[in-house]
């Protein structure tokens, strides 16, 4: 696993927001299989984050003890969560905010004047290495994960334009932190917006397939998979060393699925649905 190094990202503007408590989770994809596989994590009742993968579609199985999630050196409350390739090494990785709902010990804090002091947790960032086992790199990306402060929603997306997944980070009674990446050795990546010209919007709830150098990479068009926070509607796909993509298939919303040719990868594109050419061999998709 190649790791993110240090300040892989970095805090670059200051807004002032404020959120309501809750919940947090998310969903990403990664396996090749027939249909499709997805992560969820998320925060039971007892407080324990769970990663549960789906295997035939509509079962999942708790992997959170493979992943190596299960007992981390330090555990967040979390909230907003966000499965994103950070370094583009063709593998998921995990970003975190957490800040707790009930007070907590100020005393191990260091002191500050606002309300919210006891209420402050840091971030956690999660490094995948290929195989579904994740490695806490946070202590190495101290502008997103270094601060502590009351984070409710996290954001993805990439507002730059350099092919690289940024986060936003907001707060209860203080600022949001837009997260910008400079990940070191980034591979390879595609961002790929679905487009219903009908309905003259994004396609959400599509499922895009990217295969490059015999593998496949599979995401689902699902902007708000994250805790009160709507992200980047493209799919972005990191590559690892593959430059070019061999094809393209959409599964749209209503079953139909379509292919799109291949291309040179490190580039944002549109698909939009009737453009390309009806798979009928991948036939429609399981519901
Ligand atoms: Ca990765
Ligand atoms: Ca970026």
């Amino acid at each position: 696993m190649r790791p993110f190094g240090d300040a892989a990202v970095d805090r670059i503007a200051r807004v002032q927001v404020f959120v309501d408590v809750g919940r947090g989770c998310s969903r990403s994809s990664e396996r090749p299989s027939p249909t499709s596989s997805a992560w969820v994590p998320a925060r039971n009742a007892l407080g324990y984050r769970t990663l549960w993968q789906q295997g035939p579609r509509g079962h999942f199985q708790d992997q959170t003890a493979f992943a190596r999630l299960a007992g981390p050196r330090w555990r967040g409350t979390g909230f907003g969560t966000v499965m994103g390739d950070f370094d583009q090494d063709g593998a998921p990785d995990l970003a975190v905010v957490n800040g707790r709902v009930v007070r907590g010990n100020s005393a191990a804090e260091p002191p500050r004047e606002a309300f919210w002091q006891s209420y402050a947790e840091r971030n956690q960032l999660f490094a995948n290495d290929g195989a579904g086992r994740f490695r806490d790199v946070s202590p190495a990306n101290a502008a997103f994960a270094g601060v502590s402060a009351v984070s409710r929603g996290l954001a993805c997306g990439d507002f730059d334009g350099d092919g690289a997944l940024d986060l936003l980070v907001t707060t209860v009674g203080g600022r949001a932190r837009l997260c910008r990446n400079v990940a070191p050795s980034r591979g390879h990546w595609l961002m790929i917006r679905a487009n219903d010209p009908e309905r003259r919007r994004d396609a959400y709830g599509a499922e895009i397939t990217v295969e490059a150098a015999g593998r496949r990479w599979v995401r689902q068009v699902n902007a708000c998979g994250s805790y009160l926070c709507s992200s980047d509607p493209r799919a972005h796909f990191g590559l690892g060393q593959a430059a070019t993509v061999d094809r393209i298939l959409v599964a749209w919303p209503d079953g139909v699925v379509e292919a799109f040719p291949g291309q040179a990868a490190d580039r944002s594109i549109v698909v939009r649905k009737g453009e390309g050419r009806v798979n009928a061999g991948e036939g429609r998709r399981g519901r």
